[in-house]
């Protein structure tokens, strides 16, 4: 027992980078492990080495050794002496053993854990090791309940999205290069591959396109094939099936014809070559992904054709092999929309592209949807387009990676987002037409072909996979969600956290509590009422720049100025889009009365004055929300603290950094807003807030030391606070500024705000009285993982704090600071922060 208590003690000290994410099948404490009774045997019904059946035997095995300390045996011959039993239910019969389950269908599981044996029964292999990943989140969550049921998907595609350059970088990737590719081919060591491969397994998801929408046509060299062929394999034991995205301008580009045009035959014929090539190398391959016709991407328009002449191009290649065509709806005029003409509108386009091409498209192209009309923002009407598709299959396309919601250094728990359009009620003919259970699923719409859901996720190399340890829940609740939309957000969490962090009471509920918290928080600190991104919609779509929504040809603008805010959706008297819902929903969204509060500025160009539903004005409410949502990222932090000793340290401290730039970040994002919009609209904060920072000293207040600092501006001028800055003379010699503090003496933490940009890392230190209080680096670049900056903005604004400092009236504060490369240690302010106040 001593010597068990030895290793538990070890066990929970042990660091642990987050390879495995919720597979890591930590041992359970020995008082749980002594009430679990199962079966000492392994029978996986199939000894093929690459089936699924078998990975489920290898899986079980490592798990229940794993979790319970178990050395079993895995054979393949069924036998009557209890055993873990798994296999498809075609296998269960062969092998002679009667089993009684209810009809499955395809990629289901049935999982009896009643008798002597705990059958696992596939539909299919794929839906058999489901199962066995089902049992040991079981067993893992210490869950030893008698159970017998079976469960079926909401839809056949369940697919994952990479945006992975061939060069090995990631478009709107956050942790780290590729795990698929390199110097523009494919990677030789499948290690991550298959690890990622099996994570996604035990989430159901059963597909997954590894490059980029934005496609780079080499995808299809020789070379290259046999890789992709290489990737299959290594993900063919999991059941997961690879894509592949395609360039519509390949036959030129990269064949050398002499168009792309999709209805000439020279073109036809070169895809159906193709097409059969990459079938030889991956002959289960699921299909192709097209981007055409948006930001650049070359398609079908070009030839006069339609989209759906160039989806069904690639659908006719394909079919023969059982492929499919998942084409993109994100189809949009992005240069040339007038923010003068009051009914240009990006919102409209993909509707207003797919709607009249509704059954044109071949039955094996499935449109793939953005679940709003915009892109990923953190408050979006549904997509009205799934009204509009009413032969044509649809997917919804989610969003993982976080790109306009933090990136991954804010914590931001996207189920309760993605529900507001899963439960979204369209309302089509006046018929319930919910979008997760109705229409992904194919039950009221689209009945004819494959229906679904793709991610968009964007792993990296990253031991993390994400970034970051608590970014994982959301891969973990999309693969789950797509399994079953109505599964509900909290109860995922709980099991994630459960799963990966263990099955302390504290653990999980300040995780479930932050985490339930997270998207609230976020959106009140960005925007809120439907403003949509306010973060710099022609950069990194990162750090606050409201003013980059506004004088664009992008046609998402939040036509703010000195009286009034918002999109004028309506077909009353704005863009139109509220029009493209069928009925019951066009009329709610056409007046201000009847949309919500949350989507107002979304439908509605109202002014500032403008009395809310909660009785506040919109101005206020703003105001209110900012500091709302900033004081809620305050406490991440503190809850986060508790954790410490129940959980092993190298996550705990990882997560700690990352929560406390992120409650410094939501000050940032709070005062970037609040101050934008206060000098926009000439109107005060009620609360006296915003603009009055008692508890800051401004860094061009400062007494600056030898000429070694200057005063600067920024852009946009709202991310310093006092709208100044003060920056390096010069790039390598030292500076230093001073203040002398005129607080009451007493305990509190000192916060100093400045700008951490990439190519260079400059030094800080802060001295009270001339003694150290603390030193640091701007080396936020090799820490987090959001799009880098070079400038002094909103992306690079950033704090960092001293808690619990003893001072007295009159004491003197000293920064020293070293620039370097072209990081010129720019500093904002010193708040000096009373306990309790967020500032
Ligand atoms: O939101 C935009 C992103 C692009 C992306 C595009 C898309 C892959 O900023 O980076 O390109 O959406 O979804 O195609």
């Amino acid at each position: 027992m001593r010597g068990f208590w030895i290793l538990a003690t070890l066990g929970l000290a042990a660091a642990e980078d987050g390879l495995h994410g919720w597979l890591r099948y930590a041992r359970l404490p020995c008082d749980i492990v002594k009430q679990a009774h199962i079966p000492s045997a392994i029978i996986a019904l199939n000894t093929t080495e690459t089936s699924p059946i078998f990975t489920a035997g290898q899986e079980l095995q490592r798990g229940i050794k794993g979790i319970l300390g178990k050395a079993l045996t895995v054979t393949h011959e069924a036998s009557d002496s209890p055993s873990v039993i798994v296999g498809t239910a075609a296998a269960f019969n062969e092998s002679g053993i009667t089993i009684e389950i209810p009809e499955l269908e395809e990629d289901g599981f049935w999982l009896s854990t009643t008798g002597d044996t705990v059958e696992i029964v596939g539909q299919n292999e794929r839906g058999a090791l489901y199962g066995a990943f089902e049992y040991l989140s079981m067993l893992a969550q210490a869950n030893f309940n008698e159970v017998a049921y079976a469960t079926n998907p909401s839809a056949a595609i369940r697919w994952v999205n990479q945006w992975d350059n061939m060069d090995g970088t990631i478009e709107r990737g956050y942790a780290g290069l590729s795990i698929f590719f390199k110097d523009n081919t494919t990677v030789s060591n499948m290690t991550r591959i298959t690890e990622y491969a099996r994570l996604l397994s035990s989430i159901r998801v059963n597909g997954i396109v590894i490059n980029n929408v934005n496609a780079n046509p080499i995808i299809l060299s020789d070379e290259n094939m046999k890789g992709l062929g290489r990737i299959a394999d290594a993900m063919r034991p999991w059941g997961v099936k690879l894509g592949i995205s395609l360039n519509f301008a390949s036959p030129q580009t990269f064949g050398g014809l002499a168009s792309f045009d999709p209805l000439a035959e020279e073109v036809i014929a070169w895809w159906t070559d193709t097409v059969d090539k990459v079938y030889e190398h991956v002959p289960d391959l699921a299909g192709f992904l097209v981007k055409a016709n948006s930001e650049g991407q070359p398609g079908p328009i070009t030839y006069n054709r339609t989209l759906a002449d160039g989806a069904n191009l690639f659908a006719k290649a394909a079919k023969p092999h059982g492929g499919i065509v998942m084409f993109r709806a994100f189809v949009y005029d992005y240069q040339n929309l007038d923010e003068a003409n009051w009914k240009d509108d990006r919102a409209n386009a993909a509707a207003d592209y797919f709607r009249d091409l509704d059954g044109a498209f071949d039955d094996n192209v499935i449109v793939q949807v953005k679940y709003g009309p915009i892109d990923f923002q953190v408050r979006e009407p549904a997509s009205p387009l799934f009204a509009h598709l009413k032969e044509t299959p649809s997917a919804i396309e989610l969003q993982i990676a976080q790109e306009y919601l933090g990136q991954q250094c804010h914590l931001v728990y996207l189920p309760p987002l993605w529900k507001t359009v899963l439960d979204f009620d369209l309302r089509v003919d006046g018929e319930k037409s919910v979008i997760g259970t109705d229409i992904l699923s194919g039950k009221r719409l689209n009945k004819k072909g494959l229906t679904g859901y793709a991610g968009v996720v964007n792993v990296g190399l990253n031991t993390t996979w994400l970034g970051t340890h608590l970014a994982m829940s959301n891969l973990y609740a999309y693969g789950r969600l797509a399994w079953d939309p109505t599964d509900n957000e909290v109860s995922l969490l709980e099991d994630w956290t459960r799963l990966t962090f263990g099955l302390d009471d504290t653990v999980r509920e300040v995780i479930t509590r932050m985490s339930m918290e997270s998207w609230p928080a976020y959106e009140n600190y960005t925007g809120n009422l439907g403003i949509q991104t306010l973060t710099d919609i022609t950069g990194p779509h990162y750090g606050p720049n409201p003013q980059s929504m506004d004088n664009n040809p992008w046609g998402q603008w939040t036509r703010a100025d000195a009286d009034s805010i918002g999109m004028d959706r309506t077909v009353g008297n704005g863009t139109g889009f509220a029009g493209q819902y069928p009925e019951e929903v066009a009329s709610a969204f056409e007046e201000i009365e009847t949309t919500p509060d949350d989507l107002l500025l979304w439908f509605h160009h109202v002014p500032y004055t403008h009395v809310l539903k909660n009785g506040k004005t919109v101005i206020q409410h703003f105001y209110d929300a900012h500091y709302a949502g900033a004081e809620t990222a305050a406490t991440f932090p503190q809850q986060w603290a508790q954790l410490q000793g129940l959980i092993d340290q190298q996550r705990y401290e990882e997560m700690l950094f990352r929560l406390t730039y992120q409650a410094g970040h939501a000050i940032v994002w709070r005062d970037s807003i609040a101050q934008f919009y206060h000098n926009i609209s000439g109107i005060p904060d009620a609360a006296g807030r915003v603009g009055h920072h008692p508890w800051r000293i401004e860094a061009e207040a400062m007494t600056l030391l030898n000429g070694g600092y200057r005063v600067t501006e920024v852009t946009p001028f709202e991310v310093a606070s006092g709208l100044h800055v003060i920056q390096t003379t010069s790039n390598s010699t030292p500076a230093s500024v001073t203040t002398t503090l005129r607080f009451p003496a007493g305990v509190y933490d000192l916060a100093v705000a400045y700008y951490d940009l990439y190519e260079g890392q400059a030094q800080y230190e802060l001295f009270l009285n001339n003694a150290s209080v603390g030193a640091w680096k701007g080396d936020n670049e090799d820490k987090l993982g959001f799009t880098l900056t070079r400038g002094i903005d909103g992306h690079s604004a950033t704090r960092i704090t001293f808690k619990g400092v003893q001072i007295g009236e009159g004491d003197v504060v000293r920064i020293d600071s070293r620039p370097d490369g072209r990081e010129t240690a720019p500093l904002d302010y010193l708040a000096v922060l009373p306990a309790g106040v967020v500032d």
